[in-house]
């Protein structure tokens, strides 16, 4: 069977939290349960894995590729606006990903309109809240990019 890794980065745990106006009432542990109850459902493995530190992050990428991870749904928090070595990281292994933000930055601060993922990634999904993580797995899925 082949895996997806659900990769989530810096202050998402606080999901359902705080700032439900923006990011919803949902946890990531509701998230990541029903990503991983979908991806059983259209015969898929789902990792799931979500770090504060980007190091950490890099070191999950390069694993997943090592485990043969088929492909990867990424919403690398603010770490997307910043992160050099988190691009070098999914180009170097040339994971196939789909990066998700569940509130529409492009609504938000300029600084959030840039991405240092989105001209490597399979394509992106933003502003459609948590639903986008569904959407990106069942496009993986659906399309046969997994
Ligand atoms: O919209 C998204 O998914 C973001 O990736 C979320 C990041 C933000 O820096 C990006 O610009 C857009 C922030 C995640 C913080 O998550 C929180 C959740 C609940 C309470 C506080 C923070």
């Amino acid at each position: 069977m082949k895996t997806v890794l659900l990769l989530n980065g810096p202050n998402l745990n606080l999901l359902g939290t705080r700032e439900p106006q923006i990011y919803g009432s949902t946890t990531l542990a509701d998230i990541e349960k029903h990503i991983a109850a979908l991806g059983a459902q259209l015969g898929v493995a789902v990792a799931c894995y979500q770090s504060n530190s980007e190091g950490e992050l890099v070191g999950r990428i390069h694993r997943a590729r090592e485990e043969g991870a088929a492909a990867a749904i990424i919403n690398a928090g603010a770490y997307t606006h910043t992160s050099v070595a988190l691009r070098d990281a999914l180009a170097g292994t040339a994971l196939p990903f789909v990066e998700v933000h569940i509130s529409n930055v492009y609504k938000r601060e300029a600084f959030r309109h840039h991405s240092y993922l989105s001209d490597i990634a399979i394509g992106v999904i933003a502003g459609l809240g948590v639903y986008g993580y569904e959407a990106a797995l069942r496009f993986l899925v659906e399309t046969k990019a997994v």
